[in-house]
């Protein structure tokens, strides 16, 4: 049985984004069952927890004593097993993975960078003066992303994979930003409209320790 790792609580402005969502999508899409191995504070900075994801991040991939960290390296080691993420023609694969790493790597850093100053660092009186340059920075990375999307229903066209997966899940990160590129906000609402997506979401909700921590 394949199991994830993921928190049993969470504050309440993170509900629905942290990363095990991801996994947990992936593995609806593929229709592969899984169960959670729900982390208590402080569980991720444990020895053993550590020896398996060395940064004591959710989410880590089981399964029969194969372990795998990295929500990318996961959800295209899922794939391996579903054409509902990597498609068998050959380029067609290469171009969703790299759309994966476009996400992961072109987009993602950007967009993580404005709520690391809105969340985290507010009270830095730099943070306010570097605001507007993230801002910026990740504007331009949207725009890029909006432009090569055009009118297409997906990114490499008519068929969804794991790129889209988790270009979606960076967009709906900061979903103000996307907001700005109408085509954007429609392929995020596009990608979150599939059944395996709100399975997946559900599931993550579900899981979280109603009391507060
Ligand atoms: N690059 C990692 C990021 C994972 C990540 O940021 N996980 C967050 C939850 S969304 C986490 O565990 N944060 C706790 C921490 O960093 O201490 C991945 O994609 O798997």
């Amino acid at each position: 049985m394949i199991t994830i790792s993921a928190f049993e609580w969470v504050p309440d402005f993170a509900r629905g984004q942290v990363r095990d969502l991801r996994v947990r999508w992936a593995l609806e899409e593929a229709g592969l069952p899984y169960r959670a191995r729900l982390l208590a504070q402080g569980d991720q900075d444990k020895p053993e927890y550590r020896a398996l994801q060395p940064f004591g991040q959710v989410p880590i991939f089981e399964e029969d004593g194969f372990v795998l960290f990295e929500t990318g390296a996961i959800v295209l080691h899922i794939g391996e097993r579903s054409e509902a993420l990597l498609p068998k023609d050959a380029q067609a694969r290469a171009r969703a993975v790299q759309w994966v790493i476009a996400a992961l790597n072109s987009v993602e850093p950007f967009i993580m960078r404005v709520v690391q100053l809105d969340l985290f660092l507010a009270d830095q009186e730099w943070s306010k003066l570097a605001r507007p340059s993230a801002l910026a920075l990740a504007n331009r990375r949207l725009a890029g992303l909006a432009a090569a999307l055009g009118d297409k229903p997906f990114l490499d066209g008519d068929r969804f994979t794991a790129g889209d997966l988790l270009m979606a899940t960076v967009l709906r990160i900061m979903p103000d930003l996307t907001a700005q590129h109408a085509n954007l906000a429609a392929y995020v609402a596009r990608c979150t409209a599939r059944p395996a997506f709100k399975r997946a979401l559900d599931a993550q909700l579900g899981d979280f320790r109603k009391d507060a921590a």
